[in-house]
């Protein structure tokens, strides 16, 4: 009987063929294609939840270990577990968790990244942006767009610690990341606490002039109170509006400007769900972070129930469906990539 020589089999032939490109660099789509192009997003993000309390012990600690000057920034980053070494929340977006204790600064730089910071604990520490401070209350968002001067400081007697989300891994896909350190350790205040919101967080512009006269005209607002926007959805929600069977009364932060997304590359919402109140299932291809602001409840996400808490920060990577449960009326802020994804023609999602 004829036994095929091993080299003639087309495998090993094969084998030898990959074997002889690869140090010329050079490989076969065939063995590749359905990972490089997935029938539908494959995420290798895990689902994860962190409970406040513990990160906050860790950061407590580094505040007795490493000031907020020599840090630079006194972050301590949540890597997703799924993504290790990444410093990647989800593939596209970064988050961490920042303290400023009294007396301190976070001294001044640029970046090419977009942030955001959502204050999860203290009152009255600031982001002065491009010379202008806003001053922080828990669950306010406040915005530094990319390129703009930013500190931080702390003129309260008590610790201050906010979510940064920042669009750290899509600048490092583009390879487009650029970063200076000011001169000194505060960029020189040009302008009230507060004026951009004042002018820009009512509906109004200037008569005459630019729209915005000192802050970029593309991007007049950076500050978010909760107090407003707590307001807006007590009212949406109050007011007999219809409830969307997926996310509850939500809203989502908007930029004056264009109506667009509050960044370029990064969108945020807030959520009401009412007490006993059940989403139904949804996914999207943005994976999205979410901070409990207030009440208990559950989420479902593909079968797993993890309890949620006030303060707890919880991913959700794309295309995995999710449920949120509400035990006691149940307040949530989001962050996502959605705004980057729509202008790529990217997003989608689906009601489930
Ligand atoms: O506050 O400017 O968590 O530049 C990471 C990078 C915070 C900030 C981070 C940053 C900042």
């Amino acid at each position: 009987m004829m036994t095929q020589l091993p080299c003639d089999d087309p495998k090993d032939l094969l084998r030898a063929l990959y074997a002889q490109m690869q140090p010329e660099s050079l490989f076969p789509l065939w063995e590749k294609l359905a990972a490089l192009i997935p029938a539908q997003p494959d995420s290798p993000a895990k689902v994860h939840k962190w409970a406040y309390e513990r990160i906050r012990e860790y950061l407590m600690r580094a505040g007795g270990l490493i000031s907020a000057t020599q840090a630079e920034r006194r972050v301590l980053i949540l890597e997703n577990p799924g993504l290790p070494g990444s410093s990647g929340i989800t593939p596209s977006l970064y988050a961490g968790l920042q303290l400023i204790l009294p007396g301190e600064v976070a001294p001044a730089h640029r970046h090419a990244q977009c942030a955001l910071r959502f204050v999860l604990e203290g009152e009255g520490a600031y982001t002065s942006v491009d010379g202008e401070r806003a001053i922080m209350s828990v669950s306010d968002l406040v915005l530094t767009p990319g390129g703009q001067w930013h500190h931080h400081g702390n003129a309260s007697g008590q610790p201050m610690i906010w979510l940064d989300g920042l669009d750290i891994p899509t600048v490092r896909h583009f390879d487009a990341s650029f970063a200076e350190k000011y001169a000194s350790e505060e960029f020189p205040e040009n302008a009230p606490a507060g004026d951009s919101l004042s002018r820009y967080g009512r509906n109004l512009k200037p008569l005459r002039g630019r729209v915005a006269d000192r802050r970029p005209t593309h991007q007049p607002l950076f500050h978010y109170p909760y107090a407003e926007w707590r307001a807006s959805l007590e009212a949406l929600a109050s007011g007999g509006a219809m409830i969307d069977p997926q996310l509850g009364h939500a809203l989502e932060f908007f930029n004056p400007a264009d109506g667009g997304s509050i960044m370029a590359t990064i969108s945020a919402h807030v959520r009401l769900l009412p007490a006993g109140f059940e989403s139904r299932d949804r996914r999207s291809t943005d994976g999205t972070v979410f901070v409990v602001v207030e009440g208990r409840g559950e989420v479902v996400i593909e079968g797993d129930r993890i309890p949620l808490y006030p303060r707890d920060i919880l991913v959700v990577p794309s295309w995995r469906a999710s449920r949120f449960r509400a035990d006691t009326e149940l307040i949530l802020f989001g962050y996502s990539d959605k705004a980057c994804q729509e202008k790529l023609d990217l997003y989608r999602e689906e009601n489930l």
